[in-house]
């Protein structure tokens, strides 16, 4: 099974942003990334997913493009990209790069010339209602709050949105966009890139006029298409983040016969902590079996017929370790079972920036924040009528800046981010947490994720084999057993911070050897400390 190269590689995402600074702008860039190689060579990975870096106005940090085929000045020039892809390649890295194909920002051209007038050959790349000044073409919302339409006075006519006012929706039922998308793409795949990670890919198909955004009607048309005409000319890994994916859909967008992506991320698992058919900041405590249910399900449901992708985190999400481990005297151990919960499971796992020293959360005072959609929840909500306080828990637990805070690279000035002034503050706990020490501890989080990443490389039944979750209903474990014709790995990981204890033997074979652990010894089998885990081989 383990043909594609993908299927037995970890990915690390890098929000370029926020990686590492060389001209001490505060922004990190290119440069920086070729700079750190090394370190990401160590740890052990096959590619990096780089978010955007591509021309755009940064009203969402890079995921509102203006240039397709242009580097962001912030970020470099086209000769530090090439740089990178070559430099890598030098490391064994293959560079993954974020394709943004639901919208442009409203500084591209194409948008530019939509807006001049209904008969301008631009005017049907974007999707556009007749209508009213302040009579709204109905009550779509945009993802970032307020309605999905915007005015536009001198056409007389709306124009959709499902982001930021600044990112309108390109209009795939027309030939002509597509032609250009893929004429990009093609021409990024002739630059040596190894993938493409597919922003909000389910979303591209809307019918707005049916209030349909995700799984439109001609959505595995349009990928197909897509598909045939770029990726499938190279050996790529793809990745489509699809927001509205169950499992049979899963099955199509990564169908071994390589029609659509390799992969695509879901995100039925992250969605757990928040109130049924509410917005994320509407909390709730993690169902922890529903979470094993949810996460077996799709084990299960992929395996031999699709390809799962592995995450807790990337830069929308809030740091795992804060979200569902311990980030105080736990933090340690907490990051290392969240880790070999996931990555001892079939799929790509993808570790995002700073996952690997088992960054947390950070809490600042309102005037820090920087993510659009964080300010604006901020506005909405207490409008809407919520206290100060409750919007700032939401935020403290959901915000997208929990992941966006530089990378903690060493506990000198900045974290090493920056000789100069961050563009997000760094989070103070970098004098403990940082790259650096790490790297020399071998008890560290970072030792830990180069172990689990070696184990995926050496031993076939983590890439290939069966899943069966095991002690179901149990509320303090989180088991499954991997097994192929010749070997068995189970794993075993107590998912809180209290002792429990387990009759090791009725779930592991006699004669299992314990291949990982997250505490240096073990005194009594029985006994799992807080957040303990294991993995045995049989
Ligand atoms: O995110 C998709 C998306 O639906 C987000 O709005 C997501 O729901 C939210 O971030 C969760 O809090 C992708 C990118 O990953 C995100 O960074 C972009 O802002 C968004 O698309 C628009 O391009
Ligand atoms: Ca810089």
């Amino acid at each position: 099974m383990a043909d594609k190269w993908w299927k037995k590689s970890v990915i690390y995402q890098i929000y370029p942003k926020s990686f590492q600074d060389t001209n001490g702008d505060g922004i990190g860039d290119l440069r920086g990334i070729i700079n750190r190689l090394d370190y990401l060579e160590e740890l052990g990975i096959d590619a990096i997913w780089l978010s955007p870096v591509y021309r755009s106005p940064q009203e969402d940090n890079g995921y509102d493009i203006s240039d397709y085929q242009d580097i962001e000045p912030m970020f470099g020039s086209m000769e530090d990209m090439e740089a990178l892809i070559a430099a890598a390649a030098e490391h064994h890295i293959k560079i993954i790069m974020d394709l943004v194909l639901n919208h442009t920002s409203d500084e591209h051209r194409w948008f530019q010339e939509a807006k001049k007038s209904k008969d301008n050959p631009y005017h049907d790349y974007y999707v556009w209602a007749d209508g009213e000044e302040g009579v709204l073409p109905n009550d779509m919302k945009a993802a970032f709050g307020g309605s999905a339409w915007e005015w536009v006075p001198e056409l007389g006519q709306y124009y959709f949105h499902q982001f930021a006012i600044k990112q309108p929706d390109l209009n795939w039922n027309n030939e002509k966009v597509r032609r250009e998308i893929y004429d990009m793409i093609l021409w990024w795949m002739e630059k040596g890139v190894g993938g493409f990670r597919l922003d909000v890919i389910d979303q591209i198909a809307k019918e707005p006029e049916q209030k349909i955004t995700a799984n439109g009607p001609r959505l595995h048309e349009f990928i197909r298409e897509l598909s045939r005409e770029t990726f499938q000319k190279g050996d790529l890994v793809t990745v489509g983040e699809a927001w509205g994916a169950d499992i049979a859909r899963a099955k199509q967008y990564s169908n071994p016969d390589g029609s659509e992506f390799s992969m695509v991320f879901q995100f039925e698992h992250i969605c757990l902590d928040q109130q049924p058919g509410r917005e994320k900041w509407d909390l709730e405590p993690l169902p922890f079996v529903k979470l094993k249910q949810v996460l077996s399900r799709w084990q299960t449901g992929l395996h031999g017929c699709g390809w799962n992708s592995l995450f807790w985190n990337n830069h929308d999400l809030p740091r795992i370790v804060s979200r569902w481990g311990n980030d105080g005297e736990y933090r340690v151990q907490s990051a290392k079972m969240l880790a070999t919960v996931l990555h001892g499971m079939q799929g790509t796992p993808y570790i995002y920036q700073g996952e690997e020293l088992g960054m947390t959360n950070i809490k600042y005072a309102i005037g820090d924040y920087r993510d659009i959609e964080t300010l604006n929840c901020y506005h909405d909500r207490l409008a809407a009528g919520f206290s100060e306080a409750e919007v700032m828990r939401s935020i403290y637990a959901k915000s997208r800046d929990n992941a966006r805070t530089p990378m903690q690279w060493n506990d000198g000035s900045e974290a090493g981010f920056t000789t100069g002034q961050p563009w997000i503050a760094v989070n103070p706990n970098y004098k403990e947490i940082n790259a650096a020490a790490e790297r020399e501890d071998p008890d560290s989080v970072f030792s830990y994720y180069k172990k689990l990443i070696g184990l995926r490389k050496t031993l076939p039944v983590i890439a290939c084999g069966t899943y069966e979750l095991l002690l179901e209903d149990d509320a303090h474990f989180f088991a499954y057993c991997r097994k192929t014709d010749t070997q068995e790995l189970y794993v075993i990981c107590n998912f809180f911070g209290d002792t429990v204890t387990l009759d090791i033997g009725a779930v592991v074979p006699a004669g299992s050897g314990l291949l990982l652990c997250n505490y240096p010894e073990i005194a009594d089998e029985a006994l799992f400390r807080p957040y303990e885990a294991r993995m045995y081989l049989y």
